[in-house]
């Protein structure tokens, strides 16, 4: 805790929007777990990426009600009002850096695993690290990390789901879980089905075919018409498969196979193929 607060007190704002952490003891879960819980933070990735920096052991979950400054991939905003789960799970995986990218995989095939089973709600996936329903974005998740030469020195999974806010509060395209089943959900319940279904699929991260096949069967757009958009080129097809590195094989409207490991998908209304 100390570390925490020495943590705190170097980042002035952070300082002011910080309530102190309150723990949970660890023998309430299955996974040795440190939950840090904050009324407000600017990011609790970044918080997670801080406290990996100094130290921290895996298994340290850092949630907040509320963030000021919840970001998603490149410099997207991730709007985190009050009432929905925004918390990061700081992990030491022993594997290279070159594989890193299906952590992210595994970590969406781990939320929609536990929330499916809490809710009994259909959740699917869409590429690359959005959880949705047929009516819309449910969540999303970022995976940060940090790498010395081949090694991955630790990795910080961001995981954002919009749990009981009401359909006024939510970003345009998105929906909750409240929205969506018109069940109110308890935050912690619902971390901890999800962390605890992170560990358990975290022993098969030598297998990165099972992830991704998971992964594929749980696909929202398997095979259909899409559009994917990287740096100012717009690409539309039909998404066939999913290689083990999550990158997405489309074959083009003009039938040639592109493999796209970036970007952003949207599903095209005329649905063919
Ligand atoms: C994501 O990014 O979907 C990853 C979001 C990860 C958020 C978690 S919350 C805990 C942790 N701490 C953080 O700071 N981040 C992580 P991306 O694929 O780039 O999607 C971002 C886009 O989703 C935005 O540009 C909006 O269009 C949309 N969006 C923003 N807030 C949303 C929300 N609450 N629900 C649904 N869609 C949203």
């Amino acid at each position: 805790m100390e570390t925490l607060q020495r943590l705190d007190a170097a980042s002035p704002d952070q300082c002011r929007l910080t309530l102190k952490p309150k723990t949970i003891p660890a023998d309430a879960w299955r996974v040795p777990l440190r939950l840090l819980k904050y009324k407000t933070l600017e990011s609790t990735n970044t918080t997670a990426y801080q406290l990996g920096e100094r130290g921290s052991p895996e298994w340290t979950v850092v949630v907040a009600d509320r963030q000021t400054k919840g970001r998603g991939r490149n410099k997207n905003k991730w709007e985190s009002v009050k009432g929905g789960l925004w918390f990061s799970i700081l992990l030491r995986p022993r594997i290279s850096s070159a594989k890193l990218s299906i952590l992210q995989f595994l970590a969406a095939n781990a939320t929609r695993q536990a929330l499916e089973d809490e809710t009994r709600l259909k959740i699917q996936l869409k590429w690359p690290n959005d959880l949705v329903t047929n009516r819309g974005k449910l969540g999303g998740i970022l995976v940060e990390s940090k790498t010395t030469v081949d090694k991955v020195a630790f990795a910080v999974i961001g995981i954002g789901i919009n749990l009981n806010q009401k359909q006024d509060a939510l970003p345009k395209g998105a929906v909750s879980l409240l929205r969506e089943t018109r069940t109110r959900y308890e935050r912690l319940r619902l971390l901890r089905a999800i962390v605890h279904t992170t560990a358990t699929k975290l022993d098969d991260l030598d297998k990165p075919s099972s992830i991704m096949k998971e992964w594929w069967r749980n696909c929202i757009h398997r095979p259909f018409h899409v559009q994917i958009t990287c740096h100012n080129e717009t690409v539309s097809g039909i998404t066939r498969s999913i290689d083990e590195e999550g990158t997405l094989l489309l074959e083009t409207d003009d039938h040639k196979v592109r493999r796209i490991s970036e970007g952003t998908l949207r599903l095209l209304d005329d649905q063919s193929g």
